[in-house]
């Protein structure tokens, strides 16, 4: 690709550095502190081809760049791209499926055995020299065995995540928005049926308007006081005061959360909750994962730039043709 050098690419707030290089290396890169159309100069507005962000691209920002073609979100999850928008001005949006699957759903089995068994307070027993001062770790109420799960989102992570639940042996059971043919796991057309039906909830339902605060009072009621709620989705699915309240008066159990809605503040509300894991939305976070989604994001534009056609387009967007 002789010309990619001369393509301007945009990269908006932090990225991965190992995907920051490899932009450098392939393109034209601009940088900006964030999605922010105030920060945008003339040059920019002109030049930007390509968007490569793993943060806020709304319409405005958007907007602020006549010549945009492409926007590449680093992450499967892309509710901070107003990807509808970018439709409707013929403008791709691709996310990097697949290349991080095993490695959340690996974290979101972490979290739930650190929630249910409290490994990470077992470990502060220890650290704190409370094995030799005053004897073993307490024994936990809650186990794994003789729990149903319940998947909330059963899209390529919630298949890993029920594949790996498999090994556990508990029975397993979703709701989604249409039910998955051929996955043998019992299927409840509506959340609160779900919640109704089993004892560990864990979601992988993406962000965005349709989701918002799904997870709410009524949910977690639902699931009962033996309950542990996990979340590997997003924040903003979840009703956080309701979770806080739910976990604090015995509503529910136990929560592992690894997303927030205003990350990365979390409510003083969840950080005072002891029966609550916290993760610092680390669920894809290793560098082999990240190298690989960084890897993914940068092709979808070189092969956008080269044949007129990205590798992983969202499907908002999946109709876009390149303009030439
Ligand atoms: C990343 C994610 O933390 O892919 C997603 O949707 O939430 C995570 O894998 C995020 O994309 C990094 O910006």
């Amino acid at each position: 690709m002789a010309s990619a050098r001369e393509i301007t690419v945009l990269i908006p707030g932090k990225l991965h550095p190992q995907t920051v290089e490899r932009l450098e290396k392939t393109f034209k890169v601009r940088r900006i502190d964030s999605g922010d159309p105030a920060l945008v100069d003339r040059e920019a507005a002109e030049t930007v081809r390509g968007i490569a962000s793993s943060g806020l691209v709304n319409a405005a920002f958007i907007d602020a760049f006549p010549n945009l073609e492409i926007i590449a979100n680093f992450g499967v999850g892309y509710d901070a791209v107003d990807a509808a928008h970018a439709a409707k001005k013929g403008i791709m949006v691709t996310n990097t499926p697949d290349v991080l699957t095993e490695e959340v759903a690996d974290t979101a089995i972490g979290l739930l055995l650190n929630a249910v068994r409290e490994l990470p307070r077992a470990e502060a027993w220890l650290r704190a020299g409370n094995w030799v001062g005053k004897g073993p770790y307490p024994l936990t109420v809650s186990t794994l065995r003789g729990r149903s799960v319940g998947v909330l989102g059963m899209g390529r992570i919630g298949l890993a995540i029920a594949r790996r639940l498999e090994g556990f042996g508990v029975p397993i059971s979703y709701h989604n928005r249409r039910e998955v043919e051929g996955i043998g796991y019992r299927y409840f057309p509506t959340l609160r049926e779900l919640a109704e039906n089993v004892d560990t909830l864990i979601s992988v339902a993406p962000g965005g308007a349709a989701t918002a605060k799904i997870v709410n009072a009524e949910i977690l009621e639902a699931l009962g006081p033996d309950g542990v709620f996990i979340n590997i989705g997003r924040g903003s699915t979840v009703d956080e005061d309701a979770l806080a309240s739910a976990l604090a008066d015995g509503t529910i159990r136990a929560a592992g959360l690894d997303v927030f809605a205003d990350e990365p503040k979390v409510p003083e509300a969840l950080l005072k909750l002891e029966n609550a894991v916290l993760l610092p939305h680390v669920g894809s976070a290793s560098q082999h994962t990240r190298d690989a989604m960084g890897d993914l994001a940068v092709d979808n534009l070189v092969e956008w730039f080269e044949k007129r056609r990205p590798i992983t387009p969202v499907f908002e967007t999946a109709h876009v043709k390149a303009r030439d």
